[in-house]
């Protein structure tokens, strides 16, 4: 990709985590650590790789997007709000009482948000019936779903994973964020999913490896996904929890709390320092 659109992909993101901060500050509370380390991936899914119509969020033919680590929606918002789905100020309703905005997304108040997740492991469930559901119907539409490292710990996702392959869902892609940490500390000291390729792979799945915040690394794993035709795939991204935050970057105890306001400040000044550096 040249540098014009690059750059204009990391000030999509850039714009993204300021949305999540505000989001998270605003509501003081929500889960700011593993949405940070996805607003690269859902930049580029977005704004590059889905078949979609903002003002349309219904169409019939489009590419599906199942946030299966639905606490981190602050950045699923984020991203739908930048696409024009619904105006931006909506954000800073978000987790509050009559809202649209809930704590995890709801697909039936929602636009753009094809289902409702939270519940870990459901989220990869649900998109593999919706993949299954194309190839049935003859479409040719893709699923796109977005799954936490430690969320693989839950064993609900390898059944769904089993029955893609079994169902040879070419047109299923999951993207595991691999930040390292979940909810209250290393994946490996909660339930150790370690080698993560390899069980994809004993699952009869095509593996690609991705740095998640690098936009040529992503739109070469994507453009590896949409060429396999066979089976279902997956990218494993290798990923900072709470990534641009200074003082979020790597710390499990950014995963579900919001910043104070000299926190906030600090955090808008780092994200700011960011985008004066791509400007300049
Ligand atoms: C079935 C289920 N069990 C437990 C939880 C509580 N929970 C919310 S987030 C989380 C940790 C998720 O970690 P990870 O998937 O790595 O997400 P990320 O690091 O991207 O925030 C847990 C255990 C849940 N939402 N669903
Ligand atoms: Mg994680």
């Amino acid at each position: 990709m040249d540098n014009k659109e690059k750059k204009e992909l990391q000030l999509l993101a850039n714009d993204m985590r300021k949305d999540v901060i505000n989001e998270v500050y605003s509501a003081q509370s929500g889960h700011p650590g593993g949405s940070l380390s996805i607003c690269d991936t859902l930049a580029y899914l977005y704004s590059k790789v889905m078949k979609i119509d903002p003002k349309n969020p219904k169409w019939e033919d489009r590419d599906r997007f199942v946030l299966s680590k639905g606490h981190t929606c602050p950045a699923l918002y984020a991203a739908l709000a930048e696409m024009g789905y619904f105006p931006k100020e909506e954000l800073l309703g978000f987790r509050k009482y009559g809202r649209m905005l809930q704590g995890h997304p709801d697909m039936k108040g929602i636009p753009g948000v094809d289902m409702s997740s939270g519940s870990l492991g459901q989220g990869i469930s649900a998109a593999v019936g919706m993949a299954l559901a194309a190839k049935l119907a003859g479409k040719d539409y893709r699923v796109y779903t977005v799954l936490g490292d430690g969320e693989i710990e839950e064993g609900q996702v390898w059944e769904a994973a089993m029955c893609a392959h079994h169902n040879n869902l070419s047109n299923l892609t999951a993207i595991v964020d691999n930040n390292g940490l979940q909810i209250d500390g290393d994946i490996e000291d909660v339930a150790g999913p370690y080698p993560i390729p390899e069980k994809f792979e004993a699952f009869g799945w095509k593996v690609i490896l991705a740095d998640a915040h690098d936009f040529d690394s992503l739109e070469a794993a994507f453009n590896e996904a949409l060429a396999e035709k066979e089976k279902p795939t997956v990218i494993i991204q290798k990923s900072v929890k709470g990534k641009g935050v200074s003082f979020m970057e790597n710390s499990a105890g950014w995963h579900g709390k919001a910043p104070n306001e000299e926190q906030y400040n600090t955090a808008m000044a780092d994200l700011e320092a960011v985008r004066k550096g791509l400007e300049a």
